[in-house]
């Protein structure tokens, strides 16, 4: 997926989610808009995977949401830090506010992955990844864990982020954003529709 062999570019994968309406813009407008915010921010787009609806997780924590992914080409210089503080300033501009954990949001960005990158190291990223799931609900990273501790679990991650990176190699897992979709169950996958 590499389109550029330039050193001093790295790529970014993003995650776009949103379940609430702000004002009177709905959810895909907000992500429409998220995207240009990133580029404004000076992430070059290389690929957008369009908009998906997925049933939201935990089911019952209704409205359904509306997700997307992205891949993005940044300079090195900018580190993980730097693009997660990117993100932050993006979702605050459209409302989002912290207060429950998995809870109805305007925006949600959550950076997948940063090249190959495993931080803060692959100890801690396999800890976060191997949360049970009682465990997860109550237990939120202090510190930036990438890749993403959920991305493999998800359908409504890695279905946008098969369109954008098929063949991005998890670097703890050795898999494949097509082969971990493949290992999801089957009713998870066809639930995330493209819009
Ligand atoms: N953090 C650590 N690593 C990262 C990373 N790689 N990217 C920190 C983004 N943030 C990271 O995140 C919680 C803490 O994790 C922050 O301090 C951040 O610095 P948050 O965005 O404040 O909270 P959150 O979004 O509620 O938590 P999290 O873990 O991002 O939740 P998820 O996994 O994103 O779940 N259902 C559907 N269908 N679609 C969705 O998009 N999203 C969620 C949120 C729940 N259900 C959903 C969806
Ligand atoms: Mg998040």
């Amino acid at each position: 997926m590499t389109r550029r062999q330039d050193t001093e570019v790295q790529h970014a994968l993003v995650a776009f989610g949103a379940n609430l309406p702000l004002g009177d813009a709905p959810p895909e407008a907000t992500i429409a808009s998220a995207l240009a915010g990133l580029q404004a921010e000076g992430f070059e787009l290389g690929r957008f995977s369009g908009l998906f609806r997925t049933p939201c997780f935990p089911a019952g924590a209704e409205p359904d949401y509306v997700n997307a992914a992205a891949q993005f080409f940044l300079p090195r210089r900018i580190d993980a830090a730097g693009v997660l503080a990117a993100l932050h300033r993006v979702e605050a501009g459209f409302g989002r506010e912290r207060q429950l954990r998995w809870g109805m949001r305007t925006l949600d960005l959550d950076l997948l992955a940063l090249g190959d990158s495993v931080l803060p190291d692959a100890r801690t990223q396999d800890r976060w990844r191997l949360l049970l799931p009682e465990e997860q609900l109550r237990a939120a990273p202090d510190q930036l864990i990438v890749p993403h501790p959920r991305l493999q679990d998800r359908a409504f991650v890695l279905v946008p982020l098969a369109v954008v990176a098929p063949d991005w190699v998890h670097p703890r897992l050795g898999l494949t954003v097509t082969d971990m979709l493949a290992a999801l169950p089957e009713g998870e996958r066809r639930a995330v529709v493209a819009l």
